[in-house]
Parts: structure tokens; sequence; C-alpha cells
């Protein structure tokens, strides 16, 4: 095959850094960067490297030999469902892994060491020691427990946690406990004090996590609550019942970094709740050098007539 056109379409992010990246690595390939230079690729063979882009650019030229997500998620890429003759590709990287452990590592020692407590006895110059439960008495529940969800679960459990998952398929080993399946969502939450999620947005997902679920998380453990950290997709919380569930006192906080709508709205109540804390989708950034490698390898995989490594079954679970 000739050398394969890369066209990126990295949508609200700065292009830039991705512009800078792909044409330093891309060994002469030809990298445009659309929708403001993407249309002199011609009838060249090219790839899309693509993160929430206007779903134009697929709908620009013959059909591209690859799509390549910029992130993990491949939910910006639904539009493709229908698309089936074109392998659409996620990233798995260890630099984007370690940042979500860091991030829902972070997330559940902030909520199980009462750091928004403290915080709080700050502002009133008050010194309050509280009493704290070992790790080994706090049960965590990650529902989604795929690349990330398993990497967080280990970080975890070598804390001292106590850590379960919650996925669609049984599993013959794991590091930790996984409950699979409708069948058992409901232990997996009566057990659970601070609930992940990392589920990817599918059709399944969607609005899967509302005021059923938090009301059956475990409010009598050792935490004394029931915590939530959503590191996975907003679409998948039904929002409105999440902010219910936090003004109730079904659940004592939440860790929130992914939302319905992005940027979170500025009326959103979610801004001002005192037992939450928000940040603005920066769980496990893309690194333009890290995702660049990976893409260009494939690249060079799909030159030679070979398959891209990770390519996901948009039937199947994303
Ligand atoms: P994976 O595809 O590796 O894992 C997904 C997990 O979810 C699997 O365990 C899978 O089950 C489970 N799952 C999928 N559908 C269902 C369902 N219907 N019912 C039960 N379980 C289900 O994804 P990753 O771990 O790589 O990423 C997870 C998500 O994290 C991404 O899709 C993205 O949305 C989000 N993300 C967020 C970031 C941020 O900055 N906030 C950064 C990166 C990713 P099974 O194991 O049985 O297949
Ligand atoms: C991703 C993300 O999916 O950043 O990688 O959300």
């Amino acid at each position: 095959m000739r050398p394969l056109s890369i066209i990126v379409a990295p949508g609200p992010w700065d292009p830039e850094p991705w512009r800078n990246e792909f044409q330093a690595a891309a060994e002469g390939r030809p990298v445009h960067v659309w929708p403001h230079d993407g249309s002199v690729i011609g009838d060249d063979p090219y790839v899309i490297c693509a993160w929430k882009s206007d779903p134009k650019v697929f709908d620009l030229y013959s059909t591209p030999k690859a799509v390549f997500s910029l992130g993990a998620g491949v939910d910006h890429l639904h539009v493709l469902r229908s698309r089936p003759d074109i392998p659409i590709v996620r990233v798995i990287d260890p630099d984007l892994t370690m940042r979500m452990v860091e991030y829902v590592t972070f997330a559940v020692l902030y909520l199980h060491r009462k750091i928004p407590l403290y915080q709080a006895e700050q502002a009133r110059r008050t010194w309050r020691p509280m009493h704290q439960p070992a790790a080994a008495r706090v049960r965590v529940g990650i529902m989604g427990v795929g690349v990330l969800g398993e990497a967080c679960g280990k970080l975890l459990s070598q804390l001292g946690f106590e850590v379960a998952g919650w996925a669609r398929s049984r599993r013959d080993a794991s590091p930790f406990p996984i409950f699979s399946g409708q069948d058992s969502l409901g232990s997996f939450l009566e057990r659970t004090e601070i609930l992940v999620n990392l589920l990817p947005n599918t059709p399944e997902t969607a609005g899967l996590i509302g005021r059923e679920i938090f009301q059956r998380l475990n409010r009598n453990g050792s935490l004394g609550g029931a915590f939530f950290v959503n590191a996975g997709r907003g679409e998948t919380v039904v929002e409105s019942e999440l902010i219910d569930a936090l003004t109730n006192g079904t659940l004592a906080g939440a860790v929130l970094d992914v939302f319905n709508v992005e940027p979170l709205p500025e009326e959103s109540p979610l801004w001002a709740m005192d037992n939450v804390l928000v940040t603005p989708h920066v769980a496990a950034d893309s690194d333009p050098e890290v995702i660049v490698a990976q893409i260009l390898r494939d690249v060079k995989r799909l030159e030679r007539g070979e398959a891209p490594v990770n390519v996901v079954d948009m039937g199947r679970g994303y």
C-alpha cells in the first residue's frame, strides 16, 4: 500500500500539539489538520485520527483505512456504528492507564481520608481529629473492569482496600473478585461503600447509574456513608438523580470528572455542592507524544497489509 495520509481532527482540543507531534513523527507522510487544511488530500489512501470532531469529517473522501480515537473512549465515534467496513481503533497505553490509576486512587483516598471534611474544618480554623477506618475495612466497587478499571483495582488492592469489580462477562482469573452481569449487580452494590464508574458509554450503559443504584450502596459500612467517583462517562449517569442523591444523603459525597454536558454548565448545582469535587474531564489525558507513537505503529501495520492492534467491535460493548 502507498504511504497513508493522516487527517487529524482533534475537535475541541488545541490542534497545534497534535499537528506538531504528527508532523515530527510521520516520516514524511502527509499530515492534514481538519477542518483547516484537510481538503488537500486528493485520492491518497488515508486514516483519520479523531476526538469529538464534527462527524462531517467521515463523509469527505473515499473510505478511510482506519479511524483512530485520540483517547481510550470511542463513544464519540458512534456515528460509525453503521460502517463496519471501517476499522475503529482505540488507545490502550500504559501512560494513559497510569494517569487513570492516579486519579481514581486520589479520589478514593480523598474520600477515605475525609479530606473534604478537614478542608471545611480548616476554613473554620478547627482542630478536630475524626475516626479513621483502616483501608482494609473500606469496600470499593468498580463498575467496568477493563483496561482502566482492572489497573485501578489492582493498585487499590495493594493499598489494602477491599476491592470488587462489576463487568458483563465472567473472569477465570482476576486480582480481585469480579461480579458479572445484571444478576450479580445487587450483591455488588450492597457490599460497596465507594462506587467507581469506569464503564464506557454505550447503548447498554447509557443512563444505567441512577437513583436505584445509589440507594443500594452500603451506607452502613466503615465510612458511615456511600460515595461515588465518576471517571468513566457522564452519559452513563442520570445526573438529576445523582444531584438528588447527593442532596438527600443517599450519597455522602462524590468526585466527578465527567458529566452529561461538558463543559459542565455554569448553572449546574454540582459546582456549588460542598460534598462534591468537580474536575474538568482530566482524569486521564491523552498525551500527543504517546498517542501519536501508538497510531504510527498501526499506520505502518496498515501499510504492510496488517490489521491495527486495538480495533474495537462497536457492536460489543463500545
Ligand atoms: P474497556 O473496554 O477496556 O473496559 C470496559 C469495561 O466495562 C469492561 O470490563 C466491560 O466488561 C465493562 N462493560 C462494558 N459494557 C458493559 C455493560 N453493558 N455491562 C457491564 N459491564 C460493561 O475500557 P477502558 O477500561 O479502557 O475505559 C473505560 C472508559 O473510561 C472509556 O470507555 C472512557 O469512557 C473512560 N475514560 C475516561 C477518561 C477520563 O479522562 N475521564 C480517560 C480515558 C477513558 P467486560 O470486561 O465483561 O467486557
Ligand atoms: C478518553 C478520555 O476516553 O479522555 O481517553 O475521556
